[in-house]
């Protein structure tokens, strides 16, 4: 028996109470993301209107409820229920918005995984979470395969896309079925879907999300701060798996009626054609991709983004020269703000037309935020400050009572180790981590788990991994390495470890720069001083000395 979802969570007296300080934030007990985003679109007049554009193919929502509802019957004829967790594992493609409406439906909590996850992370996810089917793309599956052998509980694929002969696809699934299905009469307090964090240490979490609190982020943050009407259409490369993407991609668009234009893996070109082609009105990128189309030559004459009327830049600091260049260049205002995994969206964001380029901007509505020291003091204005947030939505962890005794510790306030200062006027702006967590091109790169895996090569004695600023991508991972014989240090060693990296764990997470030093750093308990490596002032170990 696979047990209740809602067993891991903590009993709700230890649940400190979430603020609903907006009449739209209050949802009847009886509430199904499913069918608030997909049925009341489909049912009502908007049957025929674009839901999801990708590429050639425009499907409606009556058409995607269709396709929706044959997979419900074909996801329960092979036993799957309310309850389960399962693994979604599928690129930005209809297929994945078809499969995570259908669990909704169900009831059953979807576990999205970023498409570069390799078999490791997968192994530990799919384990944490208890997922015992996964619906994966088949040119993604033979990670996900490697994966299995280290979590044997997870026994069933069912493949979309490319399948071989004796898979259970998708679409074998939903042939035949009826085209209704009533979905499950779920709670607003249950749980949806379970989003992946690796958090600063590397061990993975799993941040719950209630079906109320995946409409919540909609009906706080993009009703409010992007005003969306069923015209617009949503568009960015952030996978779906991410909540970045999984808000901005298909919650956002399909909670106003408006449609989702998917598209493939992130190139400048790629993203500007997408934009320009599809009418794209409002884009999701992370900063480092801005940047990137910035600086295709002659973008705006090649690319006519004349739809575009706000682009959203989140997943890392958006400083305020990129923010002038891209408005210099397209006339359009990009809105900064912060989310988290934990938060499901965003919580502090711009406001169009009450921009101040470099700073992140103000709680978006429905959230309190505040600035505090270590004690939990409030921090006077200048000050700067760890950020906690109290909202409609926030961490609840599954499965990791030490984690949510944490956040009860704050007394319910949200702190997500980002140092921040707010000024006189209520401008927070953003500083820096306090942990060790890296912000590359906005991917977060947990140190530490770096470190274990260099640490696994037979050449290295020990290493320790820390930001590096970059123009690029804000900071890239550097490493610095002990090895067991110095005289091997090489370039083509340097090569080799990175190799390492990229094939133990999501390619983005190898160290672009690694250093060969002698010794590391270290304070007289033993603690290894990052703040020394930082400044990059250590001395590079020197063959020729010995
Ligand atoms: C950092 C930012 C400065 C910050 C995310 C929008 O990034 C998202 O979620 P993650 O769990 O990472 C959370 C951490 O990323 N960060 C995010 N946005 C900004 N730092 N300025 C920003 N604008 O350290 C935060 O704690 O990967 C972003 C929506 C949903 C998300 N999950």
């Amino acid at each position: 028996m696979i047990p209740d979802a809602r067993e891991s969570l903590p009993s709700p007296g230890l649940m400190p109470e979430r603020v609903y300080t907006l009449p739209e934030l209050r949802y009847p007990v009886t509430l199904n993301a499913g069918v608030e985003l997909l049925d009341r679109n489909a049912d009502g007049d908007r049957g025929g209107r674009p839901a999801i554009h990708a590429g050639e193919r425009v499907i409606a929502y009556a058409d995607l409820a269709t396709d929706v509802n044959r997979l419900c019957h074909g996801l329960r004829s092979i036993g799957l229920d309310r309850g389960d967790r399962v693994l979604l594992r599928l690129p930005n493609v209809p297929e994945f918005v078809v499969a995570w409406l259908a669990c909704q439906k169900l009831g059953i909590v979807t576990v999205g995984t970023m498409p570069l996850l390799r078999a490791r992370e997968l192994a530990s996810i799919a384990t944490d979470a208890g997922a015992h089917a996964a619906i994966v793309w088949g040119g993604l599956r033979e990670e996900l395969e490697r994966a299995q052998q280290q979590a044997p509980d997870l026994k069933q694929l069912i493949v979309a896309g490319d399948a071989g002969p004796g898979d259970t696809t998708l679409a074998s699934l939903q042939s035949g079925r009826p085209a209704r299905f009533t979905a499950e009469a779920t709670s607003r307090d249950e749980i949806a879907m379970i989003a992946y964090t690796s958090g600063s240490t590397g061990v993975p979490k799993g941040c719950v999300h209630f079906h109320r609190d995946i409409l919540a982020s909609a009906d706080s943050y993009a009703r409010h701060v992007l005003t969306p009407s069923p015209d617009d259409r949503f568009g960015g490369h952030p996978t779906l798996a991410f909540t970045f993407g999984t808000g901005g991609l298909l919650v956002f668009p399909l909670r106003f009626g408006a449609s989702t234009v998917l598209s493939g893996p992130f190139t400048p070109e790629s993203m500007l054609d997408t934009m320009a082609r599809q009418r794209v009105t409002v884009s999701f990128c992370a900063p480092t991709s801005y940047r990137l189309m910035l600086r295709v030559p002659e973008m705006t004459r090649r690319y006519d983004l004349g739809s575009l009327r706000l682009g959203v830049s989140a997943a890392e600091p958006l400083p305020a020269a990129t923010w002038r260049e891209w408005h210099e260049t397209t006339g359009v205002e990009l809105l900064d703000g912060i989310g988290s995994t934990e938060m499901f969206h965003i919580f502090v964001s711009s406001v169009p037309g009450r921009v101040r380029p470099g700073a992140t901007g103000f709680p978006v509505p429905g959230y309190d935020c505040r600035v505090l020291d270590e004690e939990g003091h409030e921090c006077p204005p200048g000050q700067p400050g760890l950020i906690a947030i109290k909202g409609p939505t926030g961490c609840k962890y599954w499965r990791k009572p030490d984690r949510q005794a944490e956040y009860v510790r704050w007394g319910g306030w949200n702190v997500t180790g980002d140092v921040y200062v707010q000024d006189e006027d209520g401008y927070l702006t953003y500083q820096c981590r306090s942990d060790d967590m890296i912000v590359s091109g906005g991917y977060k790169i947990p140190g530490p788990e770096v470190e274990h895996v260099l640490d696994e090569h037979p050449a290295v004695a020990e290493s320790a991994v820390v930001a590096l600023p970059d123009p690029t991508r804000g900071f890239i991972v550097k490493a610095f390495v002990v090895l067991k014989e110095p005289r091997r240090s090489s370039p083509s060693l340097v090569t080799e470890l990175q190799e390492h990296v990229k094939r133990e764990l999501a390619p983005y997470k190898y160290p672009r720069a690694i250093e060969f030093v002698e010794l590391l750093p270290r304070t007289e308990t033993g603690k290894i001083q990052r703040y020394i490596l930082r400044r990059a002032d250590v001395v590079p170990y020197d063959p020729g000395r010995r």
